[in-house]
């Protein structure tokens, strides 16, 4: 009779999944160590979403709660637990999150511990270490938290950057392009917890098993569909859309070829929105429009790191001039037109898109 143990007993959990990566690195555990951080306060933003009705998370920060506890709003707690994970891992520099204006720098610490010389009680020199590592991380520790207390889908977003330059570290250190991001991923919190993971390598995906308290691969190397079925954007502002949007998606409704039309779905939460588009293949798009010039999503941490996933599984993502990696970041807080997903459709876009400029010039 074979065993049929209902435990998986060599499951490859993302902790593990990890480790076994930086020992292929032959690094020096500083990326590892920063990775399993983010896991963890990933794991325990997961724990925070799922109890916030039951323990009064949705409040407003600076109100209190019927014991006289200050409640805080979950993306004010998830921030503080991405920040003191990070920083706790001795792997960050810099990091910048959508909800500090300023980039938080790791403290130099200064840690003191007398070393006695050969004459007891005589302190010979202070000691002093750095817990500062070489990682800059810039993230949204909850975005689409406008969603949360109607309970749809959420996220946390990150990507990672090696420190260039031997200078203090400042919020400079942050304004790379997307190209030098050495590891990014997003946590989705839906009907379960999923975190999709790119170090250069592919897109793998990992689901977070309760029971375990671990996510485990249930994915790896996930590749986009060259062209899907589904577009996906507000289309509440198509009186402020330009004329390439409007066009792309006039086809996509009204398609020319005979063919049948595009589903649209749009969940205004965007990690949800970029999720399906990777899983389901299709376009995502918040392009520039007259309410809002630039677009709305931010460079940092929320275009770049869903634009490296969308990369890294074969799919594209452009601001409609540029692809959103080659983007050099002016400030931290920048936002840029976002539109990615399935080759075909972003192509058939910027065809629109070429088409409107000739018609301009
Ligand atoms: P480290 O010495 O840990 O900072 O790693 C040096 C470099 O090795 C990183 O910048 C990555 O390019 C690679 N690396 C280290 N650890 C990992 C990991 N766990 N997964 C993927 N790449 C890694
Ligand atoms: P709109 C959520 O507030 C968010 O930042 C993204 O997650 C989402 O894609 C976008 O805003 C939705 O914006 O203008 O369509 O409500």
């Amino acid at each position: 009779m074979t065993d049929r143990s209902p435990f998986e007993t060599d499951m490859l959990t993302l902790t593990r999944y990890v480790m076994e990566k930086g020992r292929q690195a032959k690094g020096t555990g500083e990326l590892t160590q920063l990775l399993n951080s983010m896991l963890t306060a990933i794991k325990a933003i997961s724990s925070a979403v799922r109890k916030a009705g039951l323990a009064n998370l949705y409040g407003i920060a600076g109100s209190v709660n019927m014991t006289g506890d200050e409640v805080k709003k979950l993306d004010v707690l998830s921030n503080s637990l991405v920040i003191n994970m990070l920083q706790s891992s001795y792997s960050t520099c810099v990091l910048v999150s959508e909800e500090n204006k300023e980039a938080v720098i790791t403290a130099k610490e200064k840690r003191v511990r007398p070393r006695w010389t050969a004459v007891p009680r005589v302190v010979s020199r202070w000691c002093y270490w750095d817990e500062r590592g070489k990682y800059v991380v810039c993230f949204d520790p909850l975005d689409g938290s406008s969603n949360i207390d109607c309970l749809a889908s959420i996220g946390t977003i990150f990507a990672i950057y090696r420190k260039t330059t031997e200078d203090e570290p400042s919020e400079k250190d942050a304004l790379q392009p997307g190209r030098n991001i050495v590891a990014a991923g997003y946590a989705l919190y839906g009907s379960a917890t999923l975190v999709a993971l790119s170090t250069g390598q592919g897109v793998d995906l990992f689901m977070l098993d309760p029971a375990l308290g671990e996510f485990v691969l249930v994915e790896k190397d996930i590749k986009i569909k060259k062209k899907g079925k589904i577009f996906s954007l507000n289309e509440g502002y198509a009186k402020y859309f330009d004329a390439a949007t409007t066009e792309y998606v006039q086809k996509k409704k009204f398609p020319e070829d005979g063919s049948a039309p595009y589903g649209a779905r749009y969940v205004g939460s965007m990690v949800a929105d970029v999720h399906r588009t990777l899983v389901y293949g299709g376009i995502f798009m918040y392009p520039a429009n007259q309410k809002s010039p630039k677009g709305k999503l931010r460079l940092l941490y929320e275009c770049n790191p869903v634009a490296y996933i969308i990369e890294q599984a074969g799919g594209i993502a452009t601001t409609g001039t540029q692809p959103v990696l080659d983007v050099k970041p002016e400030s931290i807080h920048q936002r840029v037109p976002l539109i990615l997903g399935s080759p075909e459709d972003v192509q058939e876009y910027l065809a629109c898109v070429q088409r409107n400029q000739a018609g301009r010039s």
